[in-house]
């Protein structure tokens, strides 16, 4: 009698209707706790003074932009400062400007750059941060590389400091850096070399301090070969261990790859379940796996913003964050380049793609915003989330994808996608998917909170929950839309309707 339930019987397919039979209680493949501190950002070293501002000229905009998401999540935020460019860099203190590029770029990812007094300035800039830092290997100057954490760490604000990171998608030094060979037994020495020297010529904490691999995507380089490397030995000193990931290229379709949640859930789990599990059951104390460093595009010199700063890209954002929770990646680090459009927001006026653009808020900042309040509403509480598999039939476009969120065990949130890229044909009314969604036993209403925009490839006129941020409001949100909406639950279910490149967050008040 059980099976054949109320709610199977009012499932009868409806054209394009469906029906999602969520589990009232926590299912079998829910994630473990998720970490309230999940949401975090990586800046990339020259970009760090635009997106902090100097003493003399903080930047109000983009700090409001950062305090935004530690209000709202209730949490510290995490900010990695590293990558690619900080990498090649070394530390002189006497030098007057905050950085300096020997190469003359005015444009794309700079390297071998000099970071001057001024510089670290910007550590004492945000209080809500955890600062992780990473300290240059490529050129492997040890002694610079000490007085350059030292520095750093001296301008921290208290309680501020989180970690140290070694070297930067290292498993791309040998045929780059290192013209010879390179393996992953060398990283693990040098690793073991400047953990023990920074501990030893730094107070740090009473625990394990570092973050550990970093290796770029795609590599064969793997986790758990680092630890029968010896990394194990150093179990005292790893914190974390740190991976990179970017979902696709400048150029592609927004439809076929960030709109596309097989690609999304695929790429990422076949990148990750294996470091994940490890580092969960094979060692005797789990260490965190982490992504350190994260954007939705790379390449086609930075200038795609229908593709990484649209409505499209915000609802990657979501989906992807949802996703990486969903299989266990314990934190993430959405990076940031002043240049880059696939950035939560750009600090400063700059040259991106030879157009001059102003400081802005970008798409992608509208899928940290909906994840921060998912994690502001679980706080101190349990918070547990499961993907809902709606089947193959619901890729593409009219894909739907749904996640529900689970607080101390019960049934908490729902989030909804619709991943098919609206571009606004005129004369056509927005496509939509009518969901019958249950059971919902002992709620009355629920509240429905919306992420939209003018159409997918939007780059401004987007809103979270009837609110948009811009620079002109320097990072504070104005209400756009009055589209929150609460919905009496009837015969224990609602039926909501999501439309093309839009998400829903549903809310059950109990
Ligand atoms: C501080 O920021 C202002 C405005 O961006 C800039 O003009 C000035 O050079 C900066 N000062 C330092 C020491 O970098
Ligand atoms: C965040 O909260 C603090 C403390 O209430 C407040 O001072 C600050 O203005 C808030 N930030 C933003 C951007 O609203
Ligand atoms: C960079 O610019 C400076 C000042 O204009 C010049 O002296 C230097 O040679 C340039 N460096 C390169 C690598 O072009
Ligand atoms: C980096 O710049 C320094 C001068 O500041 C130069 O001596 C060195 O060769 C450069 N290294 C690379 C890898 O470009
Ligand atoms: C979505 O991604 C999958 C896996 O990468 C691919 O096979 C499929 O063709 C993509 N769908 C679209 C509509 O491009
Ligand atoms: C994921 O993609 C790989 C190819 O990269 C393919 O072999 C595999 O079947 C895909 N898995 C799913 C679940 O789509
Ligand atoms: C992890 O442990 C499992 C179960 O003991 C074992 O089968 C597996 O080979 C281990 N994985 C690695 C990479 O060592
Ligand atoms: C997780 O488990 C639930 C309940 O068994 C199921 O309906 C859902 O599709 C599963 N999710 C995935 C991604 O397989
Ligand atoms: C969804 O339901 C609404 C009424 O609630 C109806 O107007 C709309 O046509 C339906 N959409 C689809 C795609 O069935
Ligand atoms: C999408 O919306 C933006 C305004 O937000 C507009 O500039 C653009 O032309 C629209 N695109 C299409 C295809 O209608
Ligand atoms: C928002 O819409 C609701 C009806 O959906 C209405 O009751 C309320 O007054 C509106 N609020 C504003 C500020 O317009
Ligand atoms: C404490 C610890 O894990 N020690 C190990 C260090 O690595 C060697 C070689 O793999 C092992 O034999 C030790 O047991």
């Amino acid at each position: 009698m059980h099976r054949f339930s109320w709610f199977s019987l009012l499932s009868i397919p409806l054209a394009h209707s469906l029906s999602i039979d969520l589990s009232p209680k926590v299912p079998k493949n829910a994630s473990a706790a998720i970490d309230p501190q999940f949401l975090g950002f990586g800046i990339e070293a020259g970009s760090f003074p635009d997106y902090t501002g100097n003493k003399s000229h903080p930047n109000g905009f983009s700090l409001n932009m950062f305090s935004t998401l530690s209000n709202r999540t209730g949490s510290p935020l995490p900010i990695r400062v590293g990558g690619t460019s900080m990498d090649h860099s070394i530390f002189d203190p006497s030098q007057k400007e905050a950085v300096n590029y020997p190469d003359n770029r005015t444009e794309g990812l700079r390297s071998n750059m000099t970071l001057g007094g001024p510089w670290i300035e910007s550590f004492s800039f945000l209080k809500e941060a955890k600062w992780i830092l990473m300290v240059p290997l490529a050129r492997y100057n040890l002694s610079n590389a000490v007085h350059f954490a030292n520095a750093s760490i001296g301008k921290m604000l208290d309680g501020t400091f989180e970690a140290l990171e070694i070297g930067n998608e290292v498993n791309l030094y040998p045929g780059g850096v290192c013209k010879g060979t390179y393996s992953l037994s060398d990283y693990v020495h040098q690793w073991t070399t400047y953990a023990d020297v920074l501990s030893k010529n730094l107070s740090l904490h009473n625990g394990p301090d570092f973050w550990a691999c970093s290796f770029a995507s795609n590599t064969k380089w793997n986790v758990s070969t680092a630890f029968k490397d010896g990394l194990v030995n150093e179990t005292g000193k790893v914190k974390a261990i740190s991976q990179h990931y970017y979902q696709t290229y400048g150029g592609m379709s927004l439809q076929d790859t960030l709109l596309n949640h097989t690609e999304t859930s695929n790429k990422t789990s076949t990148s990750f379940h294996r470091p994940v599990n490890y580092l969960r059951k094979n060692l005797t104390q789990p260490i965190p796996f982490i992504l350190g460093e994260v954007g939705s595009a790379l390449g086609n010199g930075h200038k795609d913003y229908t593709l990484q700063a649209s409505l499209g890209s915000a609802i990657w954002t979501v989906d992807w964050m949802l996703y990486a929770m969903s299989i266990g990646v314990s934190r993430i680090n959405m990076q940031m380049i002043t240049q880059a459009p696939f950035s939560a927001w750009q600090p400063i006026p700059a040259t991106v793609g030879g157009q001059k653009q102003p400081a802005q808020v970008l798409g992608g900042w509208y899928g940290h915003v909906f994840v921060a309040d998912i994690l502001g509403a679980g706080k101190g509480k349990k918070l547990q989330i499961a993907e809902w598999d709606l089947g193959k039939t619901d890729n593409g476009p009219g894909a739907v994808v749904a996640y529900s969120i689970y607080h101390d065990s019960t049934l908490a949130q729902i989030v909804l996608l619709n991943e098919e890229l609206w571009h606004a044909e005129p004369g056509k009314e927005r496509p939509g998917r009518n969901i019958t969604l249950g059971p919902l036993g002992g709620v009355d209403k629920v509240q429905v909170q919306k992420l939209t925009g003018d159409n997918g490839t939007a780059q401004h006129n987007i809103s979270w929950a009837g609110q948009r941020w811009s620079k002109e409001k320097n990072g504070h949100p104005e209400t756009v839309a009055n589209d929150t909406i609460v919905l009496d639950v009837k015969n224990k279910a609602i039926d909501v309707e999501v439309k093309a490149t839009e998400a829903l967050l549903i809310s059950l008040m109990r």
